[in-house]
């Protein structure tokens, strides 16, 4: 089968398509959406449906996720993405991050992932995971993207940029929410 991923973020694609062998994973730009929900699983329903009425028939999704920080009260959250501003740039969001944490011992942290479906009749659906750790004071490791050389999840002592791809595709928000995600395409669940 294959599935159609509203997403810019070809890291998100790839990991996607990762954590899903045996699915035909295909990107498709979701131009000129904007983003103004008030909570992850908006902003996906959002990105979904922009790319879903030009796949009837098959199986869409989105992905929105973000870093929550309990001493920042949950930033950047759904701005995860321009933290630092527009444009994206990760090295930016990242010395914001470290800044904003400087001297601040509680380093509690989780990623959510939210997915967002949208069925071939066109059901919508919506799938949640989390990962919870703690924010590094210092960058650490190439893999990944955005904020992995900060986070370290917990059980590890090692960010998910050192622990790499096949560590954290096991692990990570994403793959608990895409867990759920394969099961309501695979079987069918109550529609949200
Ligand atoms: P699309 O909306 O086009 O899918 P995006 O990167 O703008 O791509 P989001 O709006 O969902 O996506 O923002 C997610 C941001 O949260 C992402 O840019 C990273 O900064 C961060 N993020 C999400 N998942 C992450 C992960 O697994 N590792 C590191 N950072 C992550």
């Amino acid at each position: 089968m294959k599935i159609f991923v509203a997403t810019h973020n070809k890291h998100k694609l790839e990991e996607i398509g990762a954590i899903l062998p045996g699915i035909e994973v295909i990107g498709d730009n979701p131009e000129g959406v904007v983003e103004d929900a008030s909570d992850f699983a908006g902003n996906a329903l959002i990105k979904v449906r922009a790319i879903a009425k030009r796949h009837k028939g098959d199986w869409s999704m989105a992905d929105d996720s973000g870093l929550e920080v309990a001493a920042l009260g949950g930033a950047p959250g759904i701005h995860s993405a321009r933290y630092s501003g527009e444009p994206t740039d990760s090295a930016r969001n990242n010395a914001l991050l470290l800044k904003n944490l400087e001297g601040v011992e509680d380093r509690r942290a989780n990623f959510t992932c939210v997915i967002a479906l949208v069925g071939p009749d066109g059901e919508e659906y919506i799938a949640e995971g989390k990962c919870f750790g703690r924010i590094e004071k210092a960058l650490a490791g190439n893999g990944g993207f955005g904020y992995d050389p900060l986070f370290v999840p917990d059980g590890e002592r090692e960010t998910f940029a050192e622990l790499g791809a096949e560590k954290k595709n096991v692990i990570s928000h994403r793959a608990r929410a895409l867990a759920e995600a394969k099961k309501i395409i695979t079987k069918g669940k109550p529609a949200v």
